[in-house]
């Protein structure tokens, strides 16, 4: 039997404190919303530089141009996948649609039942962060986030919210989800930025 110790060795771009899973499981808080196509919207909205809100309807958003990312996911509970063949549309596409206001310092991706996760906007334009619809050239599964999922391969998965439904454009940070329930603000995997009491000054706004 193979100790997962020896795994790990394998694979130098394992995080501190993860361990490498077979398969993929399934991990969120909630049940699994129902996609109703007549009734989704992926809405931009908050400080746009003409400060209006934007939306695309299902049919609107499969027609954005679409590119493919393999990255590795990482879960805070300990688990990571890695090379995880990604595709769909690069958050930078939505920017570009989009404009912020010149202000703009973080976003929050909101999806189904109120989950958001805050993201600098750093982390939001980085080269591997995708509004991810297929995986390994497949749609997602309804479990895993169809229609879209936001994926971050750079921070802890919590940041990656399944069935999104919009972006917020913000000129200050503000805590998501998981963030105002005890994890990191900002999540960094390779500095296990777990907890919020590991926060440091500038991590995040005040508790
Ligand atoms: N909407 C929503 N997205 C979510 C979560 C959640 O609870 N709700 N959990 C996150 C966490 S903690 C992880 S590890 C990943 C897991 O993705 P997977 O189920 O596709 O493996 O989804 C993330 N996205
Ligand atoms: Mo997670």
């Amino acid at each position: 039997m193979v100790q997962p110790e020896s795994r790990e060795e394998e694979h130098p771009r394992l995080p501190p404190g993860q361990r490498l899973q077979r398969g993929w499981p399934v991990t969120h808080y909630g049940p699994v919303p129902r996609f109703r196509p007549e009734r989704w919207e992926f809405r931009v909205f908050g400080a746009t530089a003409d400060g209006g809100t934007f939306g695309w309807n299902h049919e609107e958003f499969s027609t954005l141009p679409h590119e493919t990312v393999v990255g590795d996911l990482h879960c805070v509970s300990r688990f990571s996948m890695v090379g995880v063949e990604w595709g769909g549309v690069p958050a930078r596409t939505i920017l570009a649609k989009v404009p912020p206001a010149r202000q703009v310092t973080h976003v929050m991706v909101w999806a189904e039942y109120g989950y958001s996760a805050n993201l600098r906007l750093s982390d939001f334009t980085a080269e591997h962060t995708l509004f991810a619809t297929h995986r390994a050239g497949e749609p997602l599964t309804a479990e895993h986030g169809f229609p879209v999922r936001l994926v971050v391969p750079h921070l802890y998965a919590w940041k990656g919210p399944k069935w999104v439904r919009g972006v917020e454009y913000m000129t200050a940070d503000r805590r998501g989800f998981w963030e105002e329930r005890g994890y990191h603000n900002i999540g960094d995997p390779w500095r296990e930025q777990r907890y919020s009491y590991q926060e440091e000054p500038g991590d995040g706004p005040r508790l």
